[in-house]
């Protein structure tokens, strides 16, 4: 059949009444659960999931826009948890997967999950790039001081002294400090929690969540079994203390001089020197343009320069130069 044929035989366009959508359905718990999680009974991963779903059924997200991508350790198996749009991915390589999908999809709601070692050891380079970039996304590092799912190494985050298969002696080398990587990488929301502290969680997911740019949040998540009660000096019910930022009001008041700003970048790296197990709350805070802003700019004005060509326009020019 040719062209013309086709056109002729052709259905005419109609301008019938608007198609309206059928009433969305509420976001349930169930409906965003998926399979039972796999992780040891007392990690602390159970309650970060936990306050996922809880975060996601209270902000009514459209379930169609979630993405959750990981890449490997105990904490990574997330996404399979997640009833949406995920990726397993590659030990360390989940910011670069997750920066892609955050650049092209920029309607999507990109959630990255991960451990100390995905996210400080093999994946620490990209987190720096993705930091400095501001590319969009809430990346969520279940921090547990060791390489749970490979069975007891040291982490990046491991203290001096931890005893593990790599460092039967004790470890030797100086840990990382997540906040103050962070700051240095130019992360423009920064945070940190405990896996014990559901509400304290919650509201740093959410805080991330509403933020545009590469937000962070460490959350202290217990191995109960390669390094268990690591975390109990910040957890109330276990003798510890769990000291809460106190961030600044603007209230003019004297009690505010000593409070927390949290766009000051110096402020936030004081924080992040003292002793274990320190402050939690929102570290640091910056309005920085997104990557995500800065290249849709680059593209618009890109584009006004070839008088608005079509994409198929711009790819026949360019084949046409090669030839
Ligand atoms: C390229 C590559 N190197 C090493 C591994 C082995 N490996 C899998 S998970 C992991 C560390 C996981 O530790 P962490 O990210 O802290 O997650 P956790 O299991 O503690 O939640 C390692 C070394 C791998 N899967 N791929
Ligand atoms: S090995 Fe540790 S981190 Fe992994 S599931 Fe078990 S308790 Fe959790
Ligand atoms: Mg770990």
């Amino acid at each position: 059949m040719t062209m013309s044929e086709t056109t002729t035989t052709a259905p005419p366009i109609t301008t019938a009444s608007p198609v309206t959508d059928p009433p969305r359905e509420k976001l349930t718990k169930k409906a965003i659960t998926a399979d039972h999680p796999t992780w040891c009974p007392g990690c602390g991963d159970f309650a970060v999931l936990a306050s996922f779903y809880k975060v996601l059924e209270k902000r009514q997200l459209d379930h169609e826009k979630i993405v959750t991508l990981a890449g490997i350790g105990c904490s990574s198996r997330f996404p399979y948890f997640v009833n949406g749009h995920g990726v397993h991915y590659i030990h360390g390589r989940a910011v670069p997967l997750a920066s892609g999908i955050s650049l092209a999809r920029p309607d999507l709601h990109v959630f990255l999950f991960g451990g100390d070692g995905d996210g400080f050891s093999i994946g620490g380079n990209h987190v720096d790039h993705g930091a400095r970039k501001n590319i969009n996304m809430t990346y969520f590092i279940m921090d547990n001081f060791v390489y749970g799912l490979t069975k007891k190494q040291t982490s990046p985050t491991s203290p001096i002294g931890f005893k593990s298969k790599t460092d039967p002696t004790g470890a030797i080398d100086q840990p990382v400090n997540p906040m103050k990587k962070l700051i240095a990488g130019g992360a423009t929301f920064i945070a940190r929690t405990h896996a014990t502290q559901v509400k304290h969680m919650m509201e740093m997911i959410e805080r991330a969540f509403d933020h545009q740019g590469f937000s962070v949040i460490e959350c202290l998540s217990e191995c109960v079994e390669f390094f268990p009660d690591v975390f109990d000096p910040a957890d109330p019910k276990k003798g510890g203390s769990f000291e809460v930022i106190q961030e600044k009001k603007w209230d003019n008041t004297p009690e505010d001089e000593l409070r927390h700003d949290v766009t000051d970048e110096l402020a936030a790296y004081k924080l992040a020197q003292l002793p274990f197990p320190g402050v939690f709350g929102v570290f640091y805070q910056n309005d920085r343009p997104t990557k995500n802003a800065l290249e849709k700019k680059w593209i618009q004005s890109s584009r006004e320069k070839t008088g608005n060509a079509s994409d198929l326009e711009l790819l026949q020019k360019t084949f046409d130069r090669m030839k």
